[in-house]
């Protein structure tokens, strides 16, 4: 299945695809950037274990020594999670991080142009990233990659720091599906509305492999985007965040944050101000994610 040889697979993820069972892809960015210690590791280790009670096998995709895997052990995750010098790698940085032997971790959009490669159809993440708000244009890599690559991603929509209007609209003008999985508008990570419309409702994983598959079918290239509201319980509503939100987008631009760092940085100031609230929303959501995507996987791999 491999069509590159720069891409190793976990013994596991070979004897999966070989054997079709059902895969979920994990991002690692999440776990090295997105989220503080000790949870980050706690969260990567939850996850894999979410998808395993599903009856999936989880691939946590990273860099590691400059070789591009699909499947971590272990000691590759805590190598993730609290290794020095952790880079964020995006598409256009992991020619440069096999070149110079790197460890890294992977967003949305370098673990699926890794997981796509590797043979693994579904993927699940926390918020993609997207149109970012501000003068500067801004606009995260994860989109055009969405863009080109035939995988079902399940997030709970874009990142909340984001111009979400935007980043919807960007979406439907590139042809990418966006699904709501038990809702009928995207959520807004974490808070369950937004205001923007899905293009079609889901109630179950067979109604989202049908769409997939008929995506395959008609042969449209891109990403089949399922998007689930956190999980009720653990929601921060944007009202509650309006302030928050407010205070921490100044103090990026104050700071002249640019770059990979602002996403990091604007979490990381949001579960700091709001004392926690945002970082469990994120926890739940990126747990109730890799649920539903080990769910579509399942029926997927069924013939
Ligand atoms: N989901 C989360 N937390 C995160 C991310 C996703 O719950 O930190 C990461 C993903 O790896 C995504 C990245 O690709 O944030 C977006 O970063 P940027 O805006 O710099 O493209
Ligand atoms: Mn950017």
């Amino acid at each position: 299945m491999t069509s590159n040889k720069l891409i190793h697979l976990s013994p596991e993820i070979e004897a999966a695809l070989a054997a079709k069972r059902p895969l979920v892809a994990l991002e690692s960015t999440v776990i090295a950037h997105g989220l503080p210690q000790p949870q980050n590791l706690e969260t990567a280790q939850r996850l894999e274990q979410i998808v395993r009670a599903e009856g999936a096998i989880p691939g946590t995709i990273a860099v590691i020594l400059g070789k591009l895997y699909a499947g971590l052990d272990q000691e590759q995750v805590e190598l993730i999670a609290n290794g020095d010098d952790i880079k964020k790698l995006s598409t256009r940085d992991l020619s440069i991080a096999v070149a110079r032997g790197w460890n890294g971790a992977t967003t949305v959009a370098s673990t699926l142009w890794i997981a796509h490669r590797a043979g693994i159809s579904v993927f699940a993440t926390g918020g993609i990233g997207g149109v970012h708000r501000g003068a500067l244009p801004d606009t995260s890599a994860d989109l055009p990659e969405l863009a080109r690559t035939p995988m079902i991603v399940v997030s709970s929509g874009a990142k909340i720091v984001l111009d979400l209007p935007a980043t919807r609209e960007w979406l439907e003008t590139y042809g990418i599906t966006v699904v709501g999985y038990g809702c009928d508008e995207m959520p807004a990570f974490y808070s369950r509305q937004s205001g923007l419309p899905v293009d079609v409702r889901c109630d179950s994983p067979n109604e989202v492999v049908n769409i997939f598959r008929t995506q395959r079918e008609l042969g449209i290239e891109g990403a089949l985007l399922v998007t689930v509201p956190v999980p009720e319980e653990a929601e921060v509503p944007e009202e509650a965040l309006h302030k928050i939100l407010d205070q921490c987008l100044a103090e990026a631009a104050k700071s002249h944050v640019s770059g990979r760092d602002v996403t990091p940085f604007l979490l990381t100031r949001m579960s700091q101000l709001s004392e926690g609230a945002t970082l469990r929303a994120n926890i739940a959501l990126l747990e109730n994610n890799a649920r539903v995507a080990a769910r579509i996987a399942s029926v997927l791999s069924q013939p």
